[in-house]
């Protein structure tokens, strides 16, 4: 159950939905394609991209992403 206890941030509960839609799909790839490019920038978006959690999104997120997206389809 999602409460305010995290100060109403928005939050994803599938790995690689990165616009919240709930599914992650080609929408989602688009996002993640972007945001490694530095063509998208929102905070939201990069965290979610951050599938190693370092801190950054970039190429060393990409098996993250392809297995949280096949894996959810
Ligand atoms: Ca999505
Ligand atoms: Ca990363």
């Amino acid at each position: 159950m999602i409460d305010d206890a995290l100060g109403g941030a928005l939050v994803c509960l599938i790995p690689g939905d990165l616009n919240c839609n709930g599914a992650a799909d080609m929408n989602d790839m688009i996002i993640f394609i972007a945001v490694l490019l530095g063509m998208d920038t929102k905070a939201s978006h990069i965290a979610a991209s951050d599938f190693d959690a370092d801190g950054q999104a970039n190429g060393d997120d990409i098996q993250g992403f392809v297995d949280s997206t096949l894996m959810s389809n």
